[in-house]
């Protein structure tokens, strides 16, 4: 389908209650599209799935009225019963070859990889991208992998080229040198949900991975 291919990756928002500092995950994404967050997740662990389907619903208007790809964070039902655009699954979710014969061939599967390994078996299974990390320690996921470093970033990107997004502990102090290692993005939690202005950490980050990308252009032309 056109939107797998179409996707522009830079700066991809996750949402995380706990880290919202009140702010429901609505008016989180709102500020953060307007920022110039390219992908939204709505990662949510705890509500009731009667809640998550309401939530859910109401991203799903918003993000279609800005352009903005929603995939929504470990529940397959609930993006297909909110018609997101894809779903996100870690190493412990549904596996990914059963979860593509779930959602179909249009939707787009995302893959949470933290060694070369789990990286190229998503492929095989059919991911259309791939979330790589951690890259740096991070408390907003205390059950995350041990972090693999930008060295362990470069390493799946040489071998894989499905569109990666860096994720884990990546703000505006490391996102060039993140970016540097050859990412298509970077996906945030912390970095954005819990910022006090939403809205301008994430034009931040977006602008710099702007500038990252550009001077990759640059570099290869
Ligand atoms: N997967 C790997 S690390 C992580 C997830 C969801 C959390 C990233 O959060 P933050 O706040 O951007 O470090
Ligand atoms: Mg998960």
């Amino acid at each position: 389908m056109a939107l797998r291919q179409a996707v522009d990756w830079s700066l991809y928002v996750v949402t995380d209650a706990g880290l919202s500092r009140g702010r429901s995950h609505v008016a989180v994404i709102e500020a953060a599209i307007t920022g110039g967050a390219t992908v939204v997740q709505y990662r949510e662990k705890h509500a009731p799935t009667r809640q998550m389907v309401a939530e859910a619903q109401v991203l799903r208007e918003l993000t279609r009225r800005t352009g903005v790809p929603l995939i929504v964070n470990d529940r397959l039902d609930v993006a297909l019963a909110v018609d997101a655009d894809g779903v996100h699954l870690g190493q412990d979710d549904m596996p990914a070859a059963l979860a593509r014969r779930l959602i179909g061939p249009d939707k787009i599967l995302g893959i949470s990889a933290s060694t070369l390994a789990e990286a190229l078996q998503a492929v095989q299974d059919g991911a259309d991208y791939l979330g790589v990390g951690p890259i740096f320690a991070t408390p907003t996921k205390p059950d995350a992998a041990p972090p693999i470093g930008i060295d362990g970033l470069r390493l799946i990107r040489q071998h894989v080229s499905l569109p990666i997004v860096a994720i884990g502990g990546i703000n505006a102090t490391n996102a060039a040198e993140v970016m540097a290692a050859g990412p298509d993005g970077i996906a945030v939690v912390s970095a954005v949900v819990a910022a006090e202005d939403i809205a301008v950490a994430a034009q931040e980050l977006r602008a710099m991975v702007n500038a990252s990308r550009q001077r990759r252009e640059a570099a290869s032309n």
